[in-house]
């Protein structure tokens, strides 16, 4: 009822502006002023502070104010992003920052390079077949860090711009996947084939991702084969097909198998059947189909085993005769009706909650945007990041800056993986390795008002992909805008006749969003940057369950969610690089040990106790900084100068904060796991090498046996740590254990899973002290506590007397929704 009132009297706002008669119910009402009152309120008690004492203030401070929140509904534009994109992308730059992804110019000039060099033999993708040579994936390479170091503190050319791009080639004798980098662009271009250990770079063909092409002929020969000979069964079974079906379809899907688990040189999935209904991966059947598609001529892929009705058939035609003659049990589910349709569907649910259609608390931003994004640069107070966005790698951020001083050369999601288990032979090899989506293209259609705040700035990109037919934009690919977290940054009332006093400051940061969609899963990734000089890195999931047919052997893998429906526990990992640059590049990494020690009390001999003690630990060499968590060695890991220390004699430095930690249980070497040897720790350091730029690669799905980027390499050459450039690769991750409210979808509140890069020693003093967010409130007269206080604060908590329009684009979805389907 109360928010009812707020919302009607918002809409009156504009008549009552200046009015301060009724100044009991704004106290009441007014959105901040509900913050400002509780926190008087908890006080009130002990000083008297009477709620008349606060609007006098409040009406003191009113003749001061101007408002700049005018700009109503400018936000929900979805043209103001396209707008914003153009400047971005299309108008500017031919790639005058180091760290900005290629420009279309610049894709196009590599394009035509590639295409021009005839013994290639390069076709258009809306061309290509298995058996074509065609360019994969175009992308910015980053040049060599010191290079660009050297370059931004002036004293360096700029670095040449340089692609990465992976190369198809079906046609080649044997067919291979290639990476090469193209340099020189726009100038004397060139492309060679960088000679390194740390990846391959000619790839054997049967370990690459699925192209658009691929698919194309699964279909065309694969699908049309198994609705030649088994029509009857899947009309009969499930009472659906793949085409030719109306509104009662299936839907195809796959796992592929990673070359751990096949013999030397082939290429095989898992393919299945689901209905196709919201939402597929939710309404799996028991009809799986296990494909070898390793010639590069889709006319020698082979079906090759069929399981069935929890039984496994050696090929098609021995299980097409036992089920003709009726020798095996035969499934019988029908396509959901309208009342099944419901379960896994994103429809309301009736009653809908609140009764009354009461609008959910909002954000918004009284004098406009506190942040900047300029071409590739996000300026939000004493922080600056530049960023960009890469086909294969998706966002980047890098030459993260706080007053200006670099703290971080590169942030950035390395590798999201799957692992599943179950008693089905789908589920017994399903691993995914989500990269071979190319994560770039994965950046795309945040909807604004749910996704992201609706005052929030989205960013478009352009990228090359074949599975994308080539060059394109994706529109609102990821989003930036401040969150008022309302926790507190620092918090501190204390009563006294000498001392009272009152501080506080509530937390607010800079959020920079993306959420990829992959299959059926979503992840949610924030990068958030506080006044307090801390980043955040967090990732949440959400999106629709990965399910198998039920049969009761399942149950000791997971749980069953519905009728028919199982869903298998399964180990969610992710990996991130943190390029800690402290003061330079010349940092060590320790940690601070916390161990306990027996020891006599000075104070009174003869007795003894145990005391807790700081053992710092200088890790010398890669191998000695592998860090596996254990409980019962707590530590705190801190990145230092050492030529760097406070006047108090403590090194400057940072330091590294694991929130969710998963124990990958597979053992070392062992199927998928050998290709994801960063998942053994949760965090790694390294020396910084140019030629290691990923921990994961496109191939990670296929290539387990012996892996395209091996992680495990970069450590085992050890290194030695002590004064060098540092870069940590940290593992975040959760054990998923479905359960029915994660249908229709898997909203894992309490599992988002986060890491901290903090200051420790690096400030003399939490620089949010800087912060005009803050609020100090102290007595008149100290002896006199109780008889008023005086209330400081830089402005920010002025009434807030206008609203940004926070609703959906739905006018705009409703003629075009291109910008968040395509
Ligand atoms: C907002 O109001 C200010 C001051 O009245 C004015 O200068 C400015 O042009 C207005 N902006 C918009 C977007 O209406
Ligand atoms: C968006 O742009 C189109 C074409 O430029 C224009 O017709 C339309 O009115 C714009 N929409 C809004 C809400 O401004
Ligand atoms: C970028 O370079 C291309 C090719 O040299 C040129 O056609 C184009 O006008 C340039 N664009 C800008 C914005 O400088
Ligand atoms: C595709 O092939 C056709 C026929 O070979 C050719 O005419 C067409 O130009 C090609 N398309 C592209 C985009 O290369
Ligand atoms: C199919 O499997 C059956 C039973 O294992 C076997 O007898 C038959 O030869 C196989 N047929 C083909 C075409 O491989
Ligand atoms: C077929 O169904 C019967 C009855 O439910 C069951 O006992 C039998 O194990 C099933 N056969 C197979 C091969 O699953
Ligand atoms: C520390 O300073 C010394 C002397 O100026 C220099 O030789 C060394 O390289 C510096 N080390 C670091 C980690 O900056
Ligand atoms: C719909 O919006 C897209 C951009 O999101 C634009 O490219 C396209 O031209 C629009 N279509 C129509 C019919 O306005
Ligand atoms: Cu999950």
């Amino acid at each position: 009822m109360k928010g009812k009132m707020v919302t009607e009297r918002s809409q009156e706002k504009s008549l009552k502006l200046g009015k301060f008669e009724d100044c009991e119910e704004e106290c009441k009402y007014g959105s901040i002023w509900v913050i400002l009152t509780f926190v008087f309120l908890m006080i009130s008690t002990i000083l008297l502070i009477t709620l008349v004492c606060l609007c006098v203030i409040r009406d003191r401070q009113k003749t001061s104010l101007h408002y700049r929140c005018n700009n109503t509904g400018e936000y929900l534009d979805a043209n103001r992003s396209r707008r914003y994109a153009n400047k971005l992308k299309f108008t500017r730059t031919n790639g005058s920052d180091v760290f900005e992804e290629l420009s279309r110019f610049e894709i196009e000039a590599v394009v035509n390079f590639l295409h021009d060099q005839k013994h290639l033999n390069l076709v258009d993708p809306k061309n290509a077949t298995v058996k074509s040579n065609f360019i994969h994936s175009i992308e910015m390479k980053l040049p060599v860090k010191y290079d660009v170091i050297s370059y931004l503190h002036g004293d360096g050319n700029k670095p040449d711009r340089m692609a990465t791009v992976y190369l198809f080639m079906g046609a080649n004798e044997p067919p291979s996947v290639d990476e090469y980098v193209v340099g020189g662009i726009g100038s004397r271009m060139y492309a060679r084939r960088i000679n390194t250990d740390r990846r391959k770079t000619n790839i054997p063909f049967e370990i690459r991702p699925y192209s658009t092409a691929e698919f194309k002929f699964i279909f065309k020969v694969i699908i049309s084969k198994i609705v030649k000979l088994a029509k009857n069964v899947l009309m009969e079974s499930y009472g659906a097909l793949p085409f030719k079906c109306g509104n009662k379809c299936l839907k195809l899907s796959m796992a592929p198998i990673s070359n751990a688990f096949l013999p030397e040189g082939t290429r095989k999935g898992w393919f299945y059947f689901l209905y196709d209904a919201e939402f597929p991966s939710v309404r799996p059947l028991d009809f799986l189909f296990l494909v070898d598609s390793t010639s590069v001529n889709p006319n020698e892929w082979k079906i090759e085993n069929v399981w069935y009705a929890n039984q496994m058939f050696s090929n098609i035609s021995i299980f097409l005769k036992l089920y003709n003659e009726d020798k095996i049990n035969k499934t019988r589910v029908k396509f959901p009706d309208e009342e099944e349709k419901k379960y896994g569907s994103m429809e309301f649910r009736t009653p809908l909650i609140p009764e009354e259609s009461l609008r959910a608390p909002r954000q918004i931003e009284p004098d406009g945007h506190r942040f900047q994004i300029t071409d590739n640069e996000v300026h939000y107070m004493q922080w600056k990041t530049n960023f960009r966005v890469s086909t294969t790698g998706g966002l980047q951020l890098l030459n993260i800056r706080f007053n200006g001083e670099r703290i971080i050369y590169e942030l950035s999601m390395q590798e999201v993986i799957v692992m599943y288990g179950g008693h089905n032979p789908l589920s017994r090899i399903m691993n995914y390795a989500d990269g071979a989506g190319l994560y770039g293209t994965r950046y795309r259609g945040l909807l604004p008002g749910v996704d992201c705040p609706g005052n929030a700035e989205f960013v478009n990109t352009y990228l090359y992909a074949s599975n994308e037919m080539g060059a394109r934009v994706f529109e609102n690919g990821f989003c930036v805008f401040e969150l008022n977290t309302h926790s507190l940054l620092r918090r501190h009332r204390a009563y006294g006749r000498s001392g009272a006093l009152y501080g506080g400051l509530e937390a607010s940061a800079l959020v920079i969003r993306s959420i990829i969609s992959v299959v059926n899963y979503d992840y949610v990734f924030d990068f958030m940057f506080y006044p307090n000089g801390g980043i955040e890195t967090k990732v949440s999931m959400t999106g629709y369950l990965g399910t198998t047919f039920y049969f009761p052997e399942e149950r000791a893998y997971g749980t069953q969610v519905h009728q028919n429906v199982a869903a298998a526990l399964h180990n969610h990992l992710f990996h991130f690089k943190v390029d800690l640059d402290i003061k330079g590049t010349e940092n060590r990494y320790e940690t601070y040990d916390v161990k306990t020690r027996l020891e006599e009390n000075p104070w009174y001999p003869g007795k003894s106790q145990h005391q807790a003690i700081v053992e710092k630990n200088l890790k010398a060499s890669e191998q000695d900084a592998l860090y596996k968590y254990n409980f019962e060695t707590p530590k705190t890991h801190v990145f230092s100068n050492h030529n760097h220390t406070t006047p108090l004699g403590n090194v400057r430095g940072y330091r590294i904060e694991l929130q969710k930690m998963s124990k990958q249980l597979i053992p070392v070497g062992e199927g998928f796991e050998n290709g994801i040897p960063w998942s053994r720790y949760q965090m790694a350091v390294t020396k910084y090498k140019p030629e290691e730029e990923r921990s994961s690669s496109v191939f990670t799905m296929w290539d387990s046996k012996d892996p395209v980027v091996n992680f495990q390499k970069y450590i085992d050459d050890d290194d030695g740590l002590v004064d060098q450039d540092l870069v940590s690769w940290i593992t975040i991750g959760t054990q998923h254990l479905p359960h029915t409210e994660n249908l229709p979808t898997s909203i894992t509140i309490g599992s988002q899973l986060s890491f901290h890069v903090l200051p420790f020693n690096y400030f003399d003093e939490d620089p949010s002290m800087h912060s005009r967010d803050a609020v100090r409130i102290t007595p008149w007269d100290k002896r006199k506590p109780l008889d008023g206080a005086k209330v400081e604060h830089y402005g920010t908590f002025d009434d807030v007397d206008c609203a940004l329009n926070y609703n959906l684009p739905k006018d705009i979805l409703e003629k075009n929704s291109t910008f968040l389907f395509s």
